[in-house]
């Protein structure tokens, strides 16, 4: 992973893990293992996070066992259309799947359907999730284990392409919620690519001159996943409440009508210079890899120039600085850098692992 010093050659160099060949059998699991192995320690806990955010485990029901012959797991993950560059560079370094750009429905995905691919992305994010979306990894990596099982207990004849799956992958175990705190790792930095947002609020006070800037960065989920865990588990309050606790601030419950139906959420908003500094504390550690990274780097450059001068109120270089930045700032940007992915990821950069 050292070729990352070129921006400008990530797309058009050669892939940067390659594909294991199909060599012996063992030696082949052994180098998959190693591959994937490395990718977890660089990158499970945040895309943990993505997934349990904007991302999708689908799996067949097993019962059914025509279901089981003809569909295979399938990953997908959904970025907003300017993060496309995020979806390519995740495609590209795990060598999973195919980033498809739907640029008219606003949206791109990275769709993960191949046996191998899907085995690659579970191998990685396994023992990093932290929600009930953990059961859906569940019956994925089940899904898995029963595949290698029914292949490798059969009598007939395998065809080519299910013996050369069978050499790529490998029974995985069943690894409980990540309970680890939250400034342990990136998972925090994966959800909030999915689900966070960083805000620059400037009320104008009616009847008089003085102006006022407030900082926010909030997260939102649904408050329940569809899909019980094996302990029972279906609701996102005791991460959300886990978060919550991180940065010092309260969970909110929220409830809104969408076309005749109720949806209820937990948001959890940090607005006060504790648990803002907390946010700038953790992001700047853990960073962010979709284009909110820009979005926060602002965030924390108005943060610093509030937490630096009394002065919060009327005109100032703050507020002039908070307007200025509010017309290039989240869905009003125009602007984006990608070094943060090519040139200096975080993730990516051995020595920054040390105690991953
Ligand atoms: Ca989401």
């Amino acid at each position: 992973m050292q070729n990352f010093s070129k921006a400008i050659n990530f797309f058009t160099s050669k892939p940067t893990i390659p594909q294991a060949k199909l060599v012996e059998l063992d030696g082949n699991l052994f180098e998959q293992r190693t591959q994937n192995q490395l990718l977890r320690t660089q990158i499970g806990p945040y895309l943990a996070g993505l997934i349990e955010g904007d991302g999708t485990i689908a799996v067949h029901d097993l019962n059914s066992s025509q279901a089981f012959k003809k569909y295979s797991p399938k990953i997908i993950v959904v970025f907003k259309k300017s993060d496309l560059p995020l979806a390519k560079f995740l495609q590209k370094i795990s060598q999973c799947g195919q980033v498809l750009n739907k640029p008219e429905r606003g949206y791109v995905l990275w769709q993960i359907q191949d046996i191998v691919s899907v085995f690659t992305i579970l191998s990685i994010v396994n023992g990093f999730m932290r929600t009930p979306k953990i059961e859906a990894l569940n019956r994925a990596i089940n899904w898995l284990n029963d595949y290698i099982i029914a292949n490798t207990t059969n009598t007939k004849k395998l065809l080519p392409r299910t013996k050369e799956i069978l050499s790529k992958i490998s029974k995985l175990d069943i690894k409980p919620l990540d309970f680890s705190p939250i400034e342990d790792n990136g998972w925090l930095s994966g959800f909030t690519d999915a689900d966070g947002n960083f805000s620059i609020n400037i009320h104008k006070r009616t009847n008089k001159i003085s102006t006022r800037v407030q900082l926010y960065y909030r997260l939102e989920n649904n408050q329940n996943y569809h899909k019980a865990d094996i302990e029972g588990n279906i609701s996102f309050f005791p991460i959300m409440s886990k978060i919550g606790l991180f940065l010092g601030v309260n969970v909110y419950s929220r409830s809104r009508l969408i076309k005749d139906k109720i949806y209820y959420s937990f948001i959890v908003i940090s607005h006060n210079k504790e648990s803002n500094s907390k946010v700038c504390n953790y992001f700047n550690k853990y960073p962010l890899l979709s284009s909110k990274h820009l979005d926060f780097k602002d965030w924390a450059y108005i943060l610093n120039i509030k937490n630096s001068n009394k002065i919060t109120t009327g005109p100032s270089l703050y507020l002039d600085t908070a307007i200025k930045i509010r017309t290039n700032f989240n869905k009003t940007r125009t602007t984006f850098s990608w070094d943060h992915l090519f040139i200096n990821n975080y993730y990516f950069n051995s020595s920054s692992n040390i105690g991953y």
